[in-house]
């Protein structure tokens, strides 16, 4: 991949940045945090990994994406508008009553979504489904689900962990956006501070050891990100199960929100927009919508 690709990539995230923050200060509601810190997961994903068609959405043989940390909805959207799925001007209706953008993923209203989501927990095991009946059809298709670090606290994460490798389910990759913090999280040393949750657990050893093969990756790095998923897509449909845990910073890009939890949820200002196009060094062409 030569620069000038990455460097087309790096602007694309920029862009979904900008109109994910704008979508939600238009809505007066809705995430921030979480949709940050996987949009260069995303962006990865639909413009270079997954096979998809967006003018057929629901062609057979496409890769699917389970966003199981729904709440990053926008994050998601913005990433599907810039990829051709419908127009970007359509984000101005995120979360209204009666759109196509819910606030979280409903598969029944947008055709682009291969999953509904919101409560956290189950798009694991979803997936897994999904990547077991694409074997049953005789279907290479492979199915991406997008978890978050919160997200993992949920028993039925752990089952669906536990049983991939049984059916070697070489084309489910699961891909944990690993911020280090959730929506209140766990009290830190301050009153203000959060702390990672997993501080101290070897996750990788434990996928490792269910029977998953496991890759690290900077979830900022476009170079890293699209090694780590080339070489998920070399392995063979009856391979272990596929993770690629993220290092991301939630809230990354936006200057107010990176790094703090408070950010999971809040209504950035007009002043904070024209702060981030600046910080994101966007023009106002690029950020029209
Ligand atoms: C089952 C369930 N419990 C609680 C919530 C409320 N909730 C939404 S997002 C969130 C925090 C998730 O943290 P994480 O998975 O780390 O996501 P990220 O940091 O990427 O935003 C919580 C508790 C929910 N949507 N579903
Ligand atoms: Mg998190």
């Amino acid at each position: 991949m030569s620069a000038p690709d990455l460097g087309q990539l790096e602007r694309l995230a920029r862009r979904a940045r900008y109109l994910s923050c704008a979508a939600v200060a238009q809505a007066g509601a809705g995430h921030i945090g979480g949709p940050l810190s996987c949009i260069d997961l995303l962006v990865a994903l639909y413009f270079r990994a997954m096979r998809v068609r967006p003018q057929e959405p629901d062609w057979p043989e496409r890769d699917r994406l389970v966003l199981s940390k729904g709440h990053a909805a926008i994050g998601l959207y913005s990433v599907l508008a810039l990829r051709g799925y419908f127009p970007v001007g359509e984000l101005r209706s995120f979360d209204r009553a009666g759109s196509r953008l819910q606030g979280h993923p409903d598969m029944t209203r947008l055709p682009a979504l291969d999953a509904s989501a919101g409560s956290l927990g189950q798009g694991l095991s979803f997936g897994l489904g999904l990547v077991l009946a694409a074997r049953l059809r005789g279907s290479s298709a492979r199915t991406f689900v997008l978890l978050g670090d919160g997200e993992l606290q949920e028993g039925m994460v752990w089952e669906a962990l536990h049983l991939a490798p049984r059916y070697r389910l070489g084309r489910l990759v699961a891909l944990l956006d690993a911020n280090r913090l959730q929506q209140y999280g766990w009290p830190g040393s301050r009153t203000e501070e959060r702390r990672d949750p997993w501080e101290g657990v070897p996750l990788p050893e434990i996928f490792t050891a269910l029977g998953w093969q496991v890759r690290e990756t900077d979830g900022h790095d476009f170079s890293q990100i699209l090694a780590a998923l080339a070489g998920v897509q070399e392995v063979p449909g009856e391979g272990p199960p596929q993770l690629i845990l993220a290092h991301t910073v939630k809230g990354k890009g936006a200057p107010f929100a990176e790094g703090r939890y408070t950010w999971h949820s809040q209504v950035p200002s007009q002043e904070q927009l024209e702060q981030l196009r600046s910080a994101l060094e966007l023009t106002e062409a690029e950020v029209a919508w």
